[in-house]
């Protein structure tokens, strides 16, 4: 869907779990308005609104009294079919993204490839088992729901790191990057960057 030539997707999902409304545009500013009922979650969503420069809405309700597991993982749905929704053919666009992204001790390699193809390899070793309100176990679950969903081969690699703040907010800065690199779009390419003709 566009919207003043901007590629962007609206997606409800409602299930007995979690219920999800999100907007998201690839052709953004970095604005965000993210209410998730986890607020080391929504600190997360907007850092990868900002630096990816997406603008993002989410809204969820979700079973917050059993644990932090179905929000998590659904927004991660959601907001991978958002991002299929939003970039459509994949026309012009550049295809891969990558970043090494410093955070004080910690160091984050993200690489994706907007193949169609899901694939998470994910690399990260947490100390706790959770920052705030937020399982540190669900990372690797939010990644792997974005990168099936979205049909997305992404590689996420801790290098270094110590603090778990840093090492989450590491990675969902660096997955904002190489996604925004990814769907970049190059005058250059006039169709799509495959020799199939598809993605
Ligand atoms: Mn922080």
């Amino acid at each position: 869907m566009t919207n003043n030539g901007k590629r962007n997707a609206i997606m409800e999902r409602k299930t007995s779990e979690t219920d999800i409304k999100l907007r998201f545009c690839v052709d953004g500013q970095g604005e965000a308005d993210v209410d998730t009922g986890i607020g080391f979650f929504d600190h997360m969503l907007k850092s990868f609104a900002k630096h990816g420069l997406f603008d993002l809405q989410v809204s969820v309700k979700g079973d917050l009294f059993v644990d932090c597991h179905h929000t998590i993982e659904d927004v991660g749905i959601v907001l991978g079919e958002a991002i299929k929704e939003a970039i459509g053919d994949k026309k012009s666009i550049k295809r891969y993204g990558s970043v090494m992204l410093p955070m004080d001790e910690t160091l984050i390699l993200c690489a994706i490839d907007l193949s169609g193809r899901p694939y998470l390899v994910f690399n990260g070793e947490f100390q706790a088992s959770s920052v705030g309100y937020f399982d540190t176990q669900m990372v690797k679950e939010f990644f792997y729901a974005i990168s099936y969903s979205a049909g997305m081969n992404l590689h996420i690699k801790q290098m270094s790191g110590e603090n778990d703040h840093h090492i989450i907010e590491g990675m969902f800065k660096a997955f904002a990057k190489a996604l925004d690199e990814a769907t970049l779009k190059d005058p250059r390419i006039k169709s799509v960057l495959s020799t199939k003709g598809a993605l």
